[in-house]
């Protein structure tokens, strides 16, 4: 039985991840760290927390000792570090906490590998944000990086480790530039889930407005569920590399209201009203994936559309607000 260690378990990724993992006969070890809502944490792993192959440790990212412990304890055979703080609006206000999870928390990571167990396969969470203000889509591993926040530059500094460890150390070290996937799972704060939250409170009548920042944005947005098995993938090579994955196609945020729209049955954009403190200091104006790389070499193809990724989440909220229905 294979041993795979994943932080941000309590996320969208780690969660799919998990249950992926589970599925495939592993040992899962979570790092989970205290909140102040414990009761809430496990949200999306609670269906998990039975299994006898499903175990959670406490640490911090940020805490090396509690990530060398792990590595200590376990010795896995593959790492999957999916914990951050995953916000880019909020990378503007908390920059030094931001930097030090996404960056020094990565440092962490390969440094307990590269010390203990250096066959520990690693897999690190990178991101499309990193190309921020490249306009030259669509992007693959070989555009050029362009961070425009706080969040894009700390992931960029670990993208850069994750690097600089398979060659110089020779670990079998990946990352995922991973463009926006999303889910009946994902924060509410992302746009995506907070449009179709809104969407089914304003259907049943518990909210009577939509506020946004910036609709012209343009992102490629995919199904998590799918996402989390190219991470697998990656670490099933024989040799270590990086994949762009996506779908290949981009929508605005508007798009997407109108795609919800229909779904509704009504028109969501009667509700939005653009709220100038949900804009960001720079803003990312164009992702859009070229994922062929990841297709020829991994065999993975993106299969949900954004149409059926809508639906799957407006219909998930609909369901979980009509408990609160008078
Ligand atoms: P998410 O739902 O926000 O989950 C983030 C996870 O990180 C949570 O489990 C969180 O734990 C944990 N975490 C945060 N700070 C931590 C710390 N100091 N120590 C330990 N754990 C910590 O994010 P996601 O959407 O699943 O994304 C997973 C990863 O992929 C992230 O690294 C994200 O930056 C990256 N990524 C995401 C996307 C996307 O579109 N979803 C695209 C590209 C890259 P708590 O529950 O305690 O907060
Ligand atoms: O949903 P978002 O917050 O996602 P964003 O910034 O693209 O970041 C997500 O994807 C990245 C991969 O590209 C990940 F690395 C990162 O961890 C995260 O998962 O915002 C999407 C777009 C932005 O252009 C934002 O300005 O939507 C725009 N937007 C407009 N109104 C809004 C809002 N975003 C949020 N969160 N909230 C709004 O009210």
């Amino acid at each position: 039985m294979k041993t795979a260690i994943v932080t941000g378990i309590t996320g969208q990724d780690g969660s799919f991840l998990a249950e992926l993992l589970l599925e495939k006969q592993y040992k899962v070890i979570g790092l989970v760290r205290r909140s102040s809502m414990e009761d809430k944490k496990f949200f999306n792993i609670e269906h998990l927390l039975n299994n006898k192959n499903f175990i959670l440790e406490n640490g911090d990212l940020t805490d090396s000792s509690s990530i060398w412990r792990l590595v200590q304890k376990y010795k896995p055979e593959e790492f999957y570090n999916l914990a951050a703080q995953s916000h880019v609006g909020a990378s503007f206000t908390s920059p030094e906490s931001t930097f030090e999870i996404n960056s020094t928390g990565v440092l962490n990571c390969l440094e307990s590998i590269r010390n203990i167990n250096p066959q520990t396969r690693f897999y690190q969470a990178s991101t499309s944000e990193m190309f921020g203000d490249n306009m030259n889509a669509p992007q693959s591993e070989t555009s050029i990086f362009s961070p425009v926040s706080p969040y894009a530059c700390g992931k960029l500094a670990a993208h850069s480790l994750v690097v600089n460890y398979r060659k110089a150390y020779g670990l079998f070290a990946c990352s995922g530039i991973l463009f926006n996937h999303e889910s009946e799972r994902r924060g509410e704060q992302f746009v995506t889930r907070k449009i179709t939250k809104a969407a089914a409170r304003i259907k049943l009548g518990l909210q009577k407005e939509l506020r946004l920042g910036n609709l012209d944005a343009k992102r490629d947005w995919g199904y998590a569920k799918e996402y989390v098995e190219a991470m697998w993938l990656m670490l099933q090579r024989d040799t270590p590399d990086d994949y762009v994955i996506g779908t290949g196609k981009t929508y605005t945020i508007s798009d997407f209201i109108t795609c919800v729209s229909e779904i509704a049955g009504y028109n969501l954009m009667d509700y939005v009203i653009v709220d100038e403190s949900f804009k960001r200091p720079s803003e990312v104006p164009l992702l859009q994936a070229n994922p062929a790389k990841a297709r020829n070499i991994l065999k993975w193809n993106p299969k949900t559309d954004l149409k059926e990724l809508a639906k799957i989440m407006y219909q998930y909220d609909l369901e979980k607000e009509k408990k609160y229905v008078k």
